[in-house]
């Protein structure tokens, strides 16, 4: 097998397996995996929960794939032409907020064609009791009048998407970590049914970001900040939103009456801090840099003045390189259509291996 991105040539072969596949070396390069749904406007939740913390990560040595999980959004019903639509932008997103080609695989899911497949397989070692207590799976099918079984099925795609790659870290924010604890023990039953050749999964590890693994709505500071609920006039600061906006979403922040500029844990005092850990996520400060950031501060208004302010200033080239990459799609799809690619060279061997360990007769390379 022969994979031309850096590191993943290096990845061991078992002898013992006629099944060419992608095996855990321990001394190979970590590798990371996350997505997001072209579902909704992406909004400062997202930017700070995951794709800030992903460009961070091309810079820590590990082999990253980001990806665009179409096959998730359609779990609820979208329009057709306004998906394809999101699905390009959000792709944009991903490049204007620092996903480099060169050094990450971006491409979107419906592209490489063993994740429905590798999701068909786990699905078959996954009891139904272990979907039907998902969090996520409540709060969103009591929203629906029809629940989809892809909606209930969500995670164990999810779990396809991470385990195809060997990820040993998967970068979410905290509502994702109940799924991905759920990947774990998906895989620890695949790799005991299915262990006669020794393991087929790597077990991966969710990385939750310390700062910012939970921001808040503006409007409710008790509910997270989300796409589905970004229509809400004041909720969510859009990634894309232009200065102005931003500024008027922070000025209609909820905050309280006790005038207080501190990290708190009081949930009355839930909307302050949600700005400030919204300012310290932005700007890399520490807690007590922050706090005396605002230490002279003349009430609410200067904290919101100087979140939006400090906001802006990471937005506004985001925006502005999103324009850039909007005007180009041929470009955008040469590179989506590279991504595809890359991942394919790695997912494949893996759904190969899944199949020959289950049982199913593999032919060809
Ligand atoms: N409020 C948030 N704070 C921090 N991280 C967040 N994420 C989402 N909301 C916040 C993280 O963003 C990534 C992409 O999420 P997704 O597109 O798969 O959908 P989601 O988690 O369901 O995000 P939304 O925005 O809340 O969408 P809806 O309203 O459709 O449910 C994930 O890493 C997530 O943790």
């Amino acid at each position: 097998m022969e994979i031309d991105n850096e590191g993943l040539a290096s990845v061991a072969q078992p002898a013992s397996d006629p099944i060419a596949a992608t095996e855990a070396d321990l001394n190979r390069p970590k590798r990371a995996f996350s997505g997001m749904q072209p579902t909704g406007e992406p909004h400062l939740g997202n930017y700070i929960g995951a794709v800030k913390r992903w460009v961070q990560m091309q810079d820590s040595g590990s082999i990253n794939f980001f990806c665009i999980v179409d096959l998730h959004s359609v779990t609820i019903h979208q329009d057709p032409d306004e998906l394809r639509k999101r699905t390009r932008s959000l792709a944009a997103v991903y490049l204007a907020s620092g996903i480099d080609p060169d050094r990450s695989t971006l491409f979107i899911q419906s592209h490489v064609s063993a994740h429905a497949e590798a999701c068909w397989l786990l699905n078959c070692v996954t009891p139904l009791g272990w979907l039907q207590k998902m969090t996520q799976f409540k709060d969103k099918s009591a929203k629906q009048e029809s629940v989809s079984t892809g909606l209930l099925d969500y995670p164990v795609l999810q779990a396809a998407d991470i385990l195809l790659y060997d990820a040993d870290q998967v970068p979410v924010g905290e509502d994702q970590k109940q799924h991905v604890e759920l990947t774990r023990n998906i895989a620890e039953r695949f790799n005991r049914l299915y262990g006669q050749d020794g393991p087929t999964f790597v077990i991966p590890e969710p990385v939750i970001p310390t700062v910012g693994a939970r921001i808040m709505g503006l409007d409710d500071p008790t509910s997270k900040m989300s796409k589905s609920a970004s229509s809400v006039r004041g909720h969510a600061v859009g990634l894309l939103d232009d200065p102005a906006e931003i500024e008027r979403s922070f000025k209609r922040a909820v905050t309280d009456s006790s005038g207080e500029i501190r990290f708190s844990d009081n949930p009355e005092r839930a909307g302050v801090n949600n700005l400030l850990t919204i300012y310290r996520a932005i700007t890399g400060r520490t807690t007590e840099q922050v706090e005396s950031d605002f230490a002279s501060a003349r009430g609410y208004g200067d904290l919101k003045l100087k979140v939006a302010e400090a906001v802006i200033a990471e937005l506004t080239p985001v925006r502005e390189r999103y324009q850039q990459f909007m005007q180009d799609p041929a470009e955008l799809d040469r590179l989506l259509a590279r991504g595809a690619e890359q991942a394919r060279a790695v997912a494949m061997p893996k759904l190969r291996q899944m199949m020959h360990r289950m049982g199913m007769v593999v032919v060809g390379g």
